[in-house]
């Protein structure tokens, strides 16, 4: 008895250590910078950091091998407004009321909502951003304003900033059809529609391209932060590889179109299928007035990997400033791609689904000294919950409600148990919200001919057979329709801390 009693004090006492050593070996975060490298519409399929054998990104790779790369991140919306509007408030689309990219940010928000920078400003951060944070200038004017440094980007009225941190020489452009100022116009959405199915070579210098220059800027204030010593927040935008899917020849001469294999989930594959006025149709951004042939298909996503290796090496350029300086050691670095890219899957091109193409983006974070550095997460995690992580992270309290977690707890120990399911809102074409689990993705459509869609991911991860009605799984809709009914809540972590 004596013995039993020694020996359950010992494992209590191994215990007691371990919990402690676990508690020590998360870094002191409360000091820490923050740069937030967000891309516009990247398919995390699509990207060698993410597996895919094709597309090559060095530099994401070895970021991915010093940072923590979650494979079940899902945002909130179809596309960029509504993503972006949501997780940078911290707040889902039905509750910002910000579900289109035609919806204004400053006046749906609810009041007192706070955003990401402002947030952090509260903190004592210096902030800059380079390029699109925000939807647009005139979504969100005072949010901008609240931008120490702005750089490739339009001002809000009366900005007193400084002025820009390098100069570039003037990009010649023989642009013959140049684009109508008015997005509204239809001579603008004509224009859009002449010149959607634009892939291919730039015919700009790698050096020419905004999303060069703007982290060539990255760099340069990168330097002058490790110089001051300021804790910053710096915001970074890539452009690509978002549509028209150009980019410089020797990012092209990387891939060859003849050995692109055809897209996965194709049109006959569709079953009593959701969005299939889409996959016969026209596609937004892309393709807009026909599908793409065969060889276009091939061309378009070699020319969108190409996309996304210009944007890789752009990220090096930072990442490696970051080593140089000593920066890396304490910035916590956040990647991620503001929603998906179809590339040909079900027949869809772009954005604006509420399938995993659209739904699952690219997230990668480090922390420099957590534990969980170099490992991939399984977990869910939803982009809804960045503020309450960052905050966490960095010590500073969230100024208004949230909608998410903070999933610091992963930069522990990616590999404990999580959220259930992630929940999407299509505020479109057809109007409806979905929930993902990783089981079953479920969607109900107020607009569409169809309802309900429910998809077995463990049969059928290319969401290609709709068996909502199929009475095998009554069960398993009757299930996924309460938990959309329930919402976010009801997918919480069982032990979040
Ligand atoms: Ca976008």
């Amino acid at each position: 008895m004596r013995l039993s009693i020694i020996t359950l004090l010992c494992v209590l006492v191994n215990l007691a250590t371990e919990c402690v050593q676990a508690a020590v070996s998360m870094p002191d975060t409360s000091k820490m910078n923050i740069l937030f490298i967000n891309i516009e519409d990247c398919n995390a399929s699509a990207l060698g950091c993410y597996g895919n054998p094709i597309c090559k990104t060095p530099n994401l790779d070895k970021f991915c091998a010093s940072g923590i790369r979650f494979d079940a991140a899902y945002v909130q919306a179809i596309a960029c407004n509504p993503s972006r509007s949501s997780f940078l408030t911290g707040l889902r689309p039905r509750t910002t009321g910000i579900i289109s990219n035609g919806h204004v940010m400053d006046k749906n928000l609810p009041p007192g909502t706070a955003t990401l920078p402002e947030v952090l400003k509260s903190g004592g951060f210096h902030l800059t951003d380079i390029g699109k944070l925000f939807h647009k200038i005139d979504y969100a004017e005072k949010r901008y304003a609240a931008f120490d440094r702005l750089e490739f980007y339009q001002k809000p009225s009366g900005w007193t900033g400084p002025e820009p941190m390098l100069k570039f020489p003037p990009v010649k452009t023989h642009e013959r059809d140049p684009k109508p100022k008015d997005e509204k116009s239809r001579e603008y959405r004509e224009w859009k529609a002449r010149h959607s199915d634009r892939f291919g070579d730039s015919g700009l210098e790698y050096e020419e391209h905004g999303d060069y220059r703007m982290a060539a800027t990255a760099v340069a204030v990168l330097k002058d932060y490790a110089k001051t010593g300021r804790r910053f927040f710096l915001s970074v935008s890539q452009s690509r590889p978002h549509t028209p899917l150009t980019a410089p020849k020797k990012f092209l001469d990387m891939y060859n179109p003849a050995k692109i294999p055809e897209p996965q989930a194709p049109v006959s594959s569709l079953k009593n299928f959701p969005y299939m006025k889409r996959a016969t149709g026209g596609n937004p951004d892309i393709f807009m007035k026909q599908q793409p042939t065969p060889t276009q298909v091939q061309e378009a996503i070699a020319a969108y990997y190409a996309c996304c290796s210009m944007v890789d090496a752009n990220i090096g350029m930072m990442l490696d400033v970051m080593e140089e300086t000593g920066l890396a050691k304490n910035t916590i670095v956040v990647f991620l791609g503001d929603h998906g890219f179809h590339l040909g899957d079900h027949g869809f091109w772009s954005k604006y689904s509420m399938l995993a193409a659209t739904h699952r983006a690219p997230l990668v974070i480090r922390v420099p000294g957590a534990p969980g550095n170099g490992k991939a997460c399984s977990g869910i995690v939803e982009f809804v919950d960045f503020i309450p992580t960052l905050c966490e992270l960095a010590g500073v309290k969230p100024l208004s409600v949230q909608e998410g977690i903070s999933f610091a707890p992963l930069f522990a120990d990616p590999s404990r148990p999580w959220k259930k399911a992630a929940f999407i809102t299509e505020g479109d074409s057809e109007d409806g919200d979905g929930v993902r689990t990783p089981k079953f993705s479920y969607m109900e459509f107020r607009k569409c001919e169809l309802p309900a869609a429910l998809f077995d991911l463990t049969k059928d991860p290319w969401e290609t057979v709709n068996v909502v009605d199929d009475p095998l799984y009554a069960n398993a809709r009757t299930e996924m329709a309460a938990l959309l009914k329930e919402g976010w809540k009801a997918a919480l972590p069982d032990n979040p801390r």
